[in-house]
């Protein structure tokens, strides 16, 4: 992995003259406020916190190295792995060079499989998951050499190793959580011509008659990669890690974070949601019945899954991206057309709703998603956000490297009881 090093480091140097120079001339500059609504909102909002790796405009979407969704979506995932760590695509020897190490580094020790095996039958794949490389962590580098006293300039090379070999395994390891959870926990093995995404599909076992699956693969690892740093998983990891927690320990902490239903749960929910629609109201409802179905749910007090966001303004070009793929493989489902028709009737009737209270009313890639992995024979809905998991751990593996690069503190912000706010604010 000479060159992916090569080019991380190149990139903390680069990212490092950036930052002395903006602390030098700016460290007491102020670049907003901080208000009560914040305080009491989840923070939402509030910039307290600079991720290079990628960047999400409320209009445009997500944005990884400066390309947008559509430049990047074609990509394959170890070209995506290679932008997040250091901001260009890899050349081709750089690739085939990160191809190779990830295909050496991909048997998940042996003993995580009896610690999953042995978990009660109806245990949550992602907690499978999160547990599964909690185990990795006793192969930590990164724990080995911090006890051999290494010194922190070093930190970042053994938050990559670690990473790698993480990232390596997750496609051993989530179809083997898939085949030990929904069939008889016979492993597949691992197929060493076939690229990451290949390998993970292949590994799962699933007959789909339709050959476009491994593309379908390819294009999800891509597409949930990385949404910046302050989304509850990104962040999760990236406070764990900061405590100079090994990789491990931040992966499965983000993961925890991203099986929360207002977060990577979504994409289940999603479909869930289509299929009660069709309980309902038959495999092809109307527009009007669909709309009254919504206006019913919000009005018992419910979500729309896979509609709004904490910082999105727009449509989701990843939902755009998806929406794409499905109308040249795969869009006369009765789903997917659910899938359009929601899409059709959802952003309107969030607009006005409770008086325009819904930020975005529009959809992320959880109303799509879900929907398209069924369509390729992966019927277990509690598996889908194993998925999203594997994905975003690249995004996890390259924010952390780059921060330990960077040097960057412990997270820790300040919190302050009502009383101080009140006394603040003179009210008590
Ligand atoms: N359906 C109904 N109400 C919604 C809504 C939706 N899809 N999205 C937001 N709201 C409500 C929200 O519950 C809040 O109501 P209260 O004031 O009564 O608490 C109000 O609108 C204002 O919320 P907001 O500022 O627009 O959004 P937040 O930043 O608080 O929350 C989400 C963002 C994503 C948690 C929220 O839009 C939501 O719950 N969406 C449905 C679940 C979902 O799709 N999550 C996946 C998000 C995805 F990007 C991901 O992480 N994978």
């Amino acid at each position: 992995m000479k060159k992916l090093k090569e080019n991380v480091r190149l990139r903390i140097e680069t990212q490092g003259r950036e930052i002395a120079r903006i602390l030098e001339n700016y460290s007491d500059t102020e670049i907003g406020k901080v208000t009560v609504k914040h305080l009491m909102g989840g923070m939402r909002g509030l910039q307290a916190m600079v991720c290079n790796t990628s960047y999400v405009d409320p209009q445009k979407g997500l944005f990884v190295g400066g390309f947008d969704v559509p430049a990047f979506s074609g990509k394959t995932p170890e070209e995506i792995l290679y932008l997040l760590c250091t901001g260009v695509f890899p050349k081709k020897d750089a690739l085939t060079e990160l191809r190779d190490e990830l295909a050496k580094r991909h048997e998940v020790p042996r003993h995580v499989w009896p610690l999953l095996r042995n978990l009660p039958k109806d245990t949550h794949p992602m907690t499978m998951l999160s547990m599964g490389i909690l185990a990795m962590d006793s192969q930590s580098v990164f724990k080995q050499k911090y006890s051999e006293g290494i010194p922190k300039k070093e930190h970042w090379e053994y938050t990559l190793e670690d990473s790698l070999n993480l990232i390596a395994k997750l496609p051993e390891l989530a179809a083997g959580i898939y085949r030990i959870r929904f069939f008889d926990g016979e492993l597949i093995s691992y197929a060493p011509s076939l690229d990451w995404a290949e390998n993970l599909v292949h590994m799962l076992g699933i007959e789909t008659a339709d050959s476009s699956f491994a593309d379908f693969m390819r294009l999800y690892l891509v597409l949930h990669c990385d949404h910046e740093g302050g989304n509850v998983s990104a962040f999760t990891a990236r406070v764990v890690n900061s405590a100079l927690s090994n990789i491990y320990y931040a992966a499965s902490a983000g993961l925890n974070g991203l099986a929360g239903p207002l977060h990577g749960l979504a994409n289940q929910e999603c479909l869930r949601f289509i299929q009660r629609i069709h309980d309902q109201l038959g495999k092809s409802p109307g527009k009007e019945e669909i709309r009254s179905y919504v206006l019913k749910t919000l009005d018992s007090g419910n979500v729309i899954p896979g509609y709004g966001h904490a910082v999105l303004r727009a449509t989701d070009p990843r939902f755009t991206a998806f929406l794409k793929f499905s109308g040249k493989y795969c869009d006369t489902t009765p789903y997917l057309q659910t899938v359009k028709d929601l899409y059709a009737v959802v952003p309107g009737l969030l607009k006005t709703y409770k008086g325009g209270k819904v930020a975005n009313p529009y959809p992320n890639v959880d109303a799509i998603s879900g929907t398209l992995l069924h369509y390729y024979g992966l019927e277990h809905f509690d598996y889908y956000t194993v998925l999203f998991g594997v994905s975003r751990i690249l995004g996890f593996c390259a924010q952390n490297t780059i921060a330990r690069g960077l040097n960057q503190p412990i997270i820790r912000p300040k919190s302050v009881t009502n009383k101080w706010l009140l006394d603040f604010l003179g009210k008590a």
